[in-house]
């Protein structure tokens, strides 16, 4: 057996015990997760893309299986039952023939139906109806439950870590392609097909779609188209793009100056990564996650300040709300089997953590704790819809502001673990 099969089985017997506890905890004798199932265009006979219930992910890696079924009950080896019609038009679903399948009874089931439950309290896990789960005998998506799994995913364990890490490691072939294609003159489409081959994942895999932005589109933030045609200059590439491994998502940007890029943008990207690299070296068990991205601001303002796009005090610029403006998203989030991972607004206790209210979309507001693994990703982008409400601020250097503005954004995101010896960046710093 290899270590990363060891680690794996590890993984599940930890599983077990705490899924185990959460069960009696919480009054049933048993969980049924549904892996799910692709929705289907309307009037149409085409589904779209599908990504398995988190949960379900959790357990078995499988992140494309759909019409699953895992029953989990304490002291029992769980049931993985698969759906298999006799159907001539696909392959059924398969497993890979991998250690991990024997900790699992597997059954094949001609309907997509859930199977039978035993006698007992139960509940059901994913999107499911009442009405389905009332048919089965059992309660669906307890809150108090769902909640407790949730936070069974915050902290990782070593094969969780091993997987992530691979992701970031194959990820990383992606950026490189990516790069080069930019270098070589590429379009946005030329750049995302580079990636694809990179990491060679197809996109309906991938964790999310990635974004890539040339130019002023790097400073929107969820661009999501793919131009076809180069633009006539290359002034910047900004691509966020992961990959999963056995499940586990690895989520990653750089910011590339091009060939035509205002000489100022260069360094600017150098200052924004300067920043990611010491919030990472911050991190550490008992760290407020929510002082940290406030940390992020005052180093932004002073980004502003030394590169002479604000003249005020680093002070005055973090006080007038400017920063907000020019990153108006949160430093980062949890990773696991789900790009955003679940658990990061609750507290150890399943306390709601809300966000503070001047920075609303943080998606992480907890105490750090070693295990967890977050994405740094701080950033400074030129959004005229934003920077509008600050037109009559004449301490803006606008025209350097404006001379900016085709250069779109910068961001730069790392995935790394939280260890009680400090920061593991599990994405690997080549360039
Ligand atoms: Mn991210």
């Amino acid at each position: 057996m290899t270590e990363s099969e060891r680690q794996q089985h590890d993984h599940l017997d930890v599983l077990m015990q705490a899924y185990t506890e959460a069960l009696a905890a919480h009054g049933v004798d048993g969980v049924l997760l549904y892996s799910g199932r692709p929705a289907r265009h309307f009037g149409d006979d085409q589904d779209t893309s599908f990504a398995a219930y988190g949960h379900f992910v959790h357990w078995t890696g499988q992140a494309q299986l759909a019409h699953s079924w895992l029953l989990i009950r304490p002291g029992v080896q769980p049931t993985l039952t698969l759906h298999a019609p006799a159907d001539f038009w696909h392959l059924p679903a398969r497993l890979p023939e991998e250690p991990w399948v024997e900790r699992f009874r597997v059954e094949a089931r001609e309907s997509p139906e859930p199977p039978p439950l035993p006698p007992g309290r139960f509940a059901v896990l994913g999107d499911v109806t009442n009405d389905l789960a009332q048919a089965l005998g059992a309660e669906a998506n307890p809150p108090g439950l769902v909640a407790a799994l949730d936070e069974l995913r915050v902290r990782k364990s070593d094969y969780e870590v091993s997987c992530l890490r691979e992701a970031n490691r194959r990820a990383m072939a992606g950026h490189r392609a990516a790069r080069e294609a930019f270098e070589a003159g590429g379009a946005e489409f030329d750049i995302q097909l580079a990636y694809l081959s990179g990491v060679r994942q197809r996109e309906s895999e991938l964790p999310y779609p990635n974004i890539v932005g040339l130019n002023a589109h790097g400073g929107v933030l969820h661009y999501q188209h793919y131009d076809t045609a180069p633009p006539a200059a290359r002034r910047s590439l900004l691509v966020d793009a992961g990959r999963r491994y056995r499940g586990y998502c690895a989520d990653i940007t750089r910011t590339w100056a091009g060939g035509d890029a205002t000489p100022e943008f260069a360094p600017l990207i150098e200052g924004v990564t300067a920043l990611q690299q010491r919030l990472i070296t911050d991190l550490a068990p008992g760290v407020s996650y929510v002082a940290l991205h406030e940390r992020m601001h005052e180093g932004l303002a002073a980004l502003l300040v030394a590169h002479g796009l604000v003249d005020a005090s680093a002070e005055a610029v973090l006080a007038s709300g400017l920063t907000r403006a020019f990153c108006p998203h949160g430093l980062g989030h949890l990773l696991g089997v789900q790009v955003h991972d679940v658990g990061g607004r609750v507290d150890a206790r399943g306390q709601p953590q809300p966000p503070p209210a001047e920075h609303p979309v943080l998606r992480l507001t907890r105490e750090l704790e070693a295990g967890m693994v977050v994405t740094m990703e701080p950033g400074l982008y030129i959004i005229p819809m934003l920077l509008e409400a600050h037109r009559h601020r004449p301490e803006v250097n606008w025209g350097r502001v404006e001379h900016l503005a085709d250069h779109g954004g910068i961001r730069i995101e790392d995935n790394v673990l939280v260890t009680a010896d400090g920061p593991d960046n599990l994405t690997p710093r080549e360039h």
